[in-house]
């Protein structure tokens, strides 16, 4: 029997835009999906540039205005994958016109743009989901299983990093396409709410909310030219934040991003310790879970590294044969697929309400980043 069709109207072809069209296309060919997405329209202002993406990832038709997109009978579904500064209006926008939305991360600039972006998306009643796609890389999600089993017991630390060294260059320009991540304007912050918020977003999910911080930021290049104005501006942006956390659990957290480590282009780590065994994790080799058990054996004892690939590994049943791996692109894959599954009412996570909660915690860093105090972070 055909399926009710999930007709997407993408805004964005960016990087981000890319992603979420190869996941709406292969999630129905590796899963069992209760609605069969069809990739129907993309915004863009560029709409030469549209016309090419759109040609090549089969979407049917382009608008040069996402307005356009939501007006549209034929949309149920408007995923923005577009810079930081127009994910409020837009998902405020297709909420009220009753469409689904999904948003790239961060989900606001701010905490109070994401709050009002939760209250359109509960007022309406639409699903809603933020692309936090670290949780569903299969090593991640066997470390959540084994947390929530009580592997762990009580947890004492989690720390995490994510590391680059892309912005280096004192003669990079900021804003525009590509580099519109260095301009404050856009971005709403720098590495805090583009690559703390992914740790964040991971901790609170394997080990709860976080209840204070105290950070410590830095922008180590003061100026840069703007690629829109032409002129010096000054930088708004964190080059780099680094945070001390108290959890609700009681446990400690320490946190760290920057785009200042040379040699580093995605480094993103995190360990967890727990009174009986301790989890770790590496992006540069993420198909492995690495664990110390301390219940094994005395003489046997230490760091085992799960190839996390067997078919009773979570999604890996979906995917090749025991041994064989997936990689980044496949964490796109299954929030499609977790999405279209949890339009039953079950919601797949995280929503609005869970991405506001980490910009609660990155707007909190950043102001911790300026008073030098501990802050509220829920
Ligand atoms: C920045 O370089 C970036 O692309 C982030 O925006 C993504 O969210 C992160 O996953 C990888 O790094």
């Amino acid at each position: 029997m055909a399926k009710e069709k999930l007709r997407i109207g993408m805004v964005g072809y960016g990087f981000m835009g890319r992603t979420h069209s190869n996941a709406f296309s292969q999630a129905p060919k590796f899963f069992d999906l209760d609605r069969e997405p069809v990739l129907t329209a993309i915004a863009a202002r560029n709409t030469e540039r549209a016309e090419e993406f759109a040609s090549n990832w089969g979407y049917g038709s382009v608008e040069s205005d996402w307005r356009a997109l939501i007006d549209r009978d034929d949309i149920d579904l408007i995923d923005i994958a577009a810079p930081n500064n127009v994910h409020h209006e837009i998902a405020i926008a297709a909420a009220e016109a009753g469409k689904m939305v999904m948003c790239e991360k961060p989900l606001g600039r701010t905490a109070a743009e994401s709050s009002e972006m939760v209250a359109a998306v509960e007022k309406a009643g639409v699903s809603n989901m933020v692309w936090y796609n670290y949780r569903r890389i299969p090593a991640v999600t066997h470390a959540k299983h084994l947390i929530d089993a009580g592997k762990l017991g009580r947890i004492f630390h989690y720390r995490a990093q994510f590391l680059q060294d892309w912005t280096i260059a004192e003669d990079l320009p900021q804003g525009g396409e590509a580099l519109w991540r260095l301009d404050v304007d856009v971005a709403g912050s720098g590495v805090t709410g583009d690559l703390l918020a992914h740790c964040i977003d991971t901790a609170m999910w394997l080990n709860g909310g976080i209840d204070t911080v105290t950070a410590m930021t830095e922008t180590f290049v003061k100026e840069r030219p703007h690629n829109i104005t032409g002129k010096v501006e000054p930088v708004g942006i964190d080059d780099a934040s680094a945070f001390m956390a108290r959890f609700g659990n009681g446990s400690l957290g320490l946190f760290e991003a920057t785009r200042y480590a040379r040699g580093h282009k995605a480094l993103y780590t995190f360990e967890i310790n727990g009174e009986n065994a301790s989890l770790a994790w590496d992006l540069h080799d993420l198909t492995r879970l690495s664990m110390f058990d301390h219940s094994d054996e005395g003489t046997e004892r230490g760091w085992r590294s799960i190839h996390v690939t067997d078919g009773e590994h979570p999604y890996m049943g979906n995917w090749w044969v025991p041994g064989l791996h997936i990689g980044y692109a496949e964490s796109f894959v299954h929030q499609a697929a977790d999405f279209i599954n949890g339009l039953d009412g079950t919601a797949a996570a995280p929503t609005f309400a869970d991405a506001h909660q980490t910009d609660l915690v990155t707007d909190a860093v950043l102001k911790s980043g300026k008073t030098g105090q501990w802050e509220n972070a829920s």
